[in-house]
């Protein structure tokens, strides 16, 4: 398959120093070849500049929004890049980079395609808004902004209004998230299997019915935006907000080689590879290649 390879050396949206350097550890630990080796034709985009920006101007744009102008300008940047990389049959490959870059990539599906589907699979549902945000981080904002939740900045990335319905989202893995977020679950009657639910059902059985929901939806696009945090903490410790009683790698590989079987995924980002964090021997590194190559494997 034609893979456009898309880096996002963005840290500001997480409130740490680190995740600007998961593209360029990726790179160092052989991606490309990795894409190449399993039969796909890598275009290498490249990383997008990510302007420099002082801490003092952090709430510069909204009091609880870390650096908001930024982030909004590098989402649109990058929705731009997803959205021709799908206008030139290519799929979108993103890596990160902290997760706010998850509304750059669906804005730039969302104009592609008809109507998109999302799966976010993270040990947090990414759905805080600046009313709700205990941290005013972007990166725990962009699935409610892809919904057309949230500051209007946000929600009119790229192009203004919803990018996707919230009928369309499926949210998996989630073991730590907000009361304002639990609400919005509620609000919207979102498709939200948290950790406790994949134990309960089967992770099996959750992805059966995701895409059995997916098939039936009518959906022209399907984009999974992986957090690597929804593994558990004990192999990912160089990411920003680890947490326990996560996926085991094979749970991971199980779950995206049960989805990319469906062959109706059309991008995907892989986000929060935080190096700074990593331990001596780089446990986090190897989660992340082991889990790319089989994900290209199975591409
Ligand atoms: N992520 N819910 C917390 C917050 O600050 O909004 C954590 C968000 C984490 C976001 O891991 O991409
Ligand atoms: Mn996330
Ligand atoms: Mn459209
Ligand atoms: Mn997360």
């Amino acid at each position: 398959m034609k893979i456009n390879l898309i880096g996002v050396p963005l840290t500001y949206g997480c409130g740490k120093d680190g995740a600007q350097y998961g593209p360029s550890v990726l790179r160092e630990n052989n991606m490309i070849d990795l894409i190449k080796n399993n039969g796909h034709t890598l275009y290498d985009l490249g990383d997008l500049v990510i302007p420099p920006a002082s801490e003092e101007d952090q709430f510069k744009g909204h009091e609880n929004i870390k650096y908001l102008d930024l982030i909004t300008e590098v989402n649109t940047n990058l929705a731009h890049q997803v959205y021709c990389s799908l206008e030139g049959e290519s799929f979108p490959f993103v890596i990160g980079g902290d997760h706010s870059l998850g509304m750059g990539s669906i804005a730039g599906i969302s104009k592609h395609f008809n109507e998109v589907a999302v799966i976010w699979i993270d040990a947090h549902s990414d759905i805080n808004t600046h009313l709700t945000s205990p941290s005013g981080n972007p990166h725990g904002m962009p699935l409610a902004a892809s919904m057309g939740v949230g500051h209007p900045k946000f929600t009119d990335i790229y192009f203004k209004g919803q990018k996707v319905h919230p009928k369309n989202v499926y949210i998996i893995g989630v073991r730590d998230p907000d009361a304002g977020e639990l609400a919005l679950v509620d609000d919207l009657n979102l498709s939200y299997y948290s950790m406790k639910t994949v134990r309960e059902k089967g992770l099996e059985n959750v992805l059966n019915e995701v895409i059995e929901n997916i098939k039936g939806s009518g959906v022209d696009g399907v984009h999974i935006s992986y957090d690597i945090d929804v593994f558990d903490k004990s192999i990912v410790p160089g990411t920003g907000t680890p947490v326990a009683d996560g996926f085991t790698l094979e749970e991971g590989k199980f779950t995206i080689e049960t989805l990319l079987k469906e062959k109706f995924v059309t991008s995907m980002d892989f986000v929060e590879l935080n190096p700074l964090l990593d331990d001596a021997s780089k446990t986090t590194v190897k989660t992340a290649v082991e889990f790319l190559n089989h994900t290209f494997k199975c591409l």
